[in-house]
């Protein structure tokens, strides 16, 4: 069984869980406590020398990178989630890169001001929140419109695409963050959440912060 480093409340370890799930993959989550800095042990650093979770095992091989240890287990298992298709596949990787750059990159300052600056007594930045905001308003209608014309973010099959995007958003209430006026994204949203691999996982991002 492949080892997964990491803890339910990172939304990159979900990436995994959630796609492992779906693809049909068991796994065995290995407990990293980033409160405790576990990330930074030598142990860890072995592993992955940039000292983030989450980080695969499989038998000898090591892999971080939450994108790359998804694409790896749908490769290995031959899963429709990442299609053989050139073109489709591309089109899953184009809207992973967004979703991972744009969407998830402003999300993080809206979270990392809002959230952890205050319970880690960081200073708020203003600014960086103010443009993590104007940027997912930007970004919104832009994953609204798509899922308007396609069930699925690229085209009518769940893909690592939508995972991707499921756990990007799923801390996106404890930021404050409300995307219930873009209904095609909201409709999607809540859809997801019904899905086997994430009530697995857990019902509710906020039910895994509680633990
Ligand atoms: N691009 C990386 C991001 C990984 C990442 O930022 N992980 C966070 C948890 S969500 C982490 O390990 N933070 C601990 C730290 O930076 O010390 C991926 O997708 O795996």
């Amino acid at each position: 069984m492949i080892k997964l480093y990491g803890a339910a409340y990172s939304n990159n370890v979900n990436k995994v869980r959630f796609a492992a799930n779906a693809i049909g993959v068991e796994y065995e989550l290995k407990q990293v406590n980033l409160f405790e800095g576990q990330q930074q042990t030598e142990e860890f650093l072995n592993l992955n020398p940039v000292g983030k979770v989450p980080v695969m095992k499989d038998g000898s091989f090591t892999l971080f990178e939450s994108m790359a240890i998804s694409r790896y287990l749908a490769n290995k298992e031959g899963s429709n989630l990442y299609p053989q298709d050139f073109q489709q596949r591309a089109v899953v990787d184009q809207w992973i890169d967004f979703c991972d750059i744009h969407v998830q990159g402003a999300l993080n300052r809206v979270i990392f001001n809002r959230v952890i600056a205050p319970q880690v007594g960081a200073e708020v930045d203003q600014n960086s929140l103010n443009f993590g905001l104007e940027m997912l308003n930007k970004y919104f209608p832009v994953l609204d419109t798509q899922l308007g014309q396609s069930e699925y973010l690229a085209g009518s099959e769940l893909s690592l695409a939508d995972i991707d995007l499921l756990a990007i958003l799923d801390p996106a209430e404890i930021a404050g963050v409300d995307f219930s006026s873009h209904q095609n994204l909201q409709s999607w949203f809540q859809k997801m959440k019904q899905q086997d691999f994430y009530t697995k996982c857990h019902s509710d991002f906020k039910e895994t912060l509680g633990q």
